[in-house]
């Protein structure tokens, strides 16, 4: 008997550990997505695809026309205009671009005609439960949690209104109005039912605010809270985001057992003329979060930042704090290079007790490729992990291999939920 040469092995380590990542079901617990029951507001198709915000702040750098006549343009007119600059005009290499191309080629559509009619066409011709199927399928994805926000005008009828839920799709409370414009939500909140005063945030107002909390927590049946903020967000503080958060959020959240997922470091407006494509980015102090898990031990707080410059800091903080669950390369860090940066040092600093990703899609179609491509980045240095460690004679299982990617892909979320 001659020694099977290491390169064998080695090789089919590899191909174990991608083909696990590649299969392994994925629980995307944050995207933008409706169930179906929410009818229009669950957005697909080739025109969503190309009028994704994303594309739009990336057209309108190649396409001199003025933002007013842009948006005053149809969403077909729109669709085209992207497609021209960014996709005829320019080649498509951009990560948002290449995942257009990423999700037709898994729709088995020919992407080399370059041929938007045709593409139409076959978007026109499908079923849409079937498409939500067929994505997801494609994805990979076995539950999506969505976003969702008592504040929007056309969601919150849909909710009141009660349907039967698409078990797929589970539910997020999302609160920014709340925390982030106080005087003009306890006037709304007012107008609801609820005695709680603009100015003056007392004790009356906390518990109110805690009566509409539980009130939506229950109708969507929420898996956590969230909300995203500002790089120079602080806590504890004087604040009416400070003051909120202490004394209703988070005596909300103990007493349902909820986490409290926290989004800092995005600047909201930074060109308000590109609309939802004008929020930007910047460094947050990470002291407020630090504050928040020290100081409230019997709460359960999710983090993802969107400064690529934060990142070092969260993984240490989650090495800390127990309490802590990362997760995703939010927005504008969810591209092949800092995937790959991101997720590399979190897996060296806490092993296998983060969510590396999550969708962010807005469009049904984007979850297609938003996966695939972390997929792949999240496979192949997962081969570096495990070749590493078969090179000290820990030769890692399949079993083994399965059961730290479906952690990765959703597990260790819903372990660190339901503690
Ligand atoms: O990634 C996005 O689409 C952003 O516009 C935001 O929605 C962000 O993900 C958020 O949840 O605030
Ligand atoms: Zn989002």
């Amino acid at each position: 008997m001659h020694e099977i040469p290491s390169e064998t092995s080695a090789a089919l380590l590899a191909r174990q550990v991608e083909q696990i990542v590649l299969t392994t079901p994925v629980y995307d617990i944050h995207t933008h997505l409706y169930d179906p029951a929410f009818g229009e507001l669950l957005l697909w198709g080739i025109d969503e695809l190309l009028v994704y915000h994303y594309l739009i702040a990336e057209s309108l750098r190649q396409e001199p026309l003025p933002y007013e006549q842009f948006w005053a343009l149809s969403r077909t007119q729109q669709a085209e205009l992207v497609w021209d600059a960014l996709f005829v005009r320019h080649s498509p290499i951009s990560e948002a671009c290449r995942g257009v191309l990423t999700t037709l080629q898994a729709f088995g559509l020919d992407v080399q005609r370059r041929d938007l009619p045709a593409l139409r066409r076959w978007f026109a011709a499908r079923n849409r439960d079937a498409h939500v199927t067929q994505c997801l399928e494609l994805a990979g994805v076995r539950k999506v949690c969505m976003t969702n926000s008592p504040f929007d005008e056309l969601e919150r009828p849909v909710w009141e209104r009660g349907f039967r839920r698409d078990e797929r799709f589970t539910a997020a409370l999302r609160i920014d109005p709340l925390l982030m414009a106080w005087p003009e939500t306890a006037g709304q909140l007012r107008q609801w039912g609820y005695d709680v005063q603009p100015g003056g945030l007392n004790d009356r107002t906390f518990s109110e605010v805690r009566r509409f909390l539980a009130a939506w927590t229950q109708r969507i049946d929420a898996q956590f809270l969230m909300v995203s903020l500002p790089p120079d967000w602080v806590f504890p503080g004087r604040s009416a985001t400070a003051q909120l958060m202490e004394w209703a959020i988070l005596p909300h959240c103990r007493e349902f057992g909820l986490p409290f997922a926290l989004m800092p470091g995005v600047r909201r407006g930074v060109n308000p003329r590109l609309r939802l494509a004008g929020d930007g980015s910047g460094l947050t102090d990470l002291t407020a979060l630090r504050n928040l898990c020290a100081g409230f031990p019997d709460n359960k707080f999710l983090a993802t930042v969107l400064a690529r410059e934060n990142q070092h800091e969260l993984a240490i903080l989650a090495r800390k704090f127990r309490n802590l669950h990362i997760f995703g390369c939010w927005w504008f860090l969810n591209v092949p290079s800092l995937i790959e940066e991101i997720t590399r040092m979190r897996v060296e600093l806490l092993g296998l007790s983060f969510t590396p990703q999550h969708s962010d899609a807005r469009i049904l179609d984007q979850v297609v490729y938003k996966w695939k491509h972390s997929r792949g980045v999240i496979a192949r240095l997962l081969v570096d992990k495990y070749a590493e460690l078969a090179r000290t004679g820990w030769q890692p299982t399949p079993a083994e291999i399965q059961r730290d990617v479906a952690e990765l892909f959703g597990g260790a979320f819903e372990r660190f939920r339901a503690a």
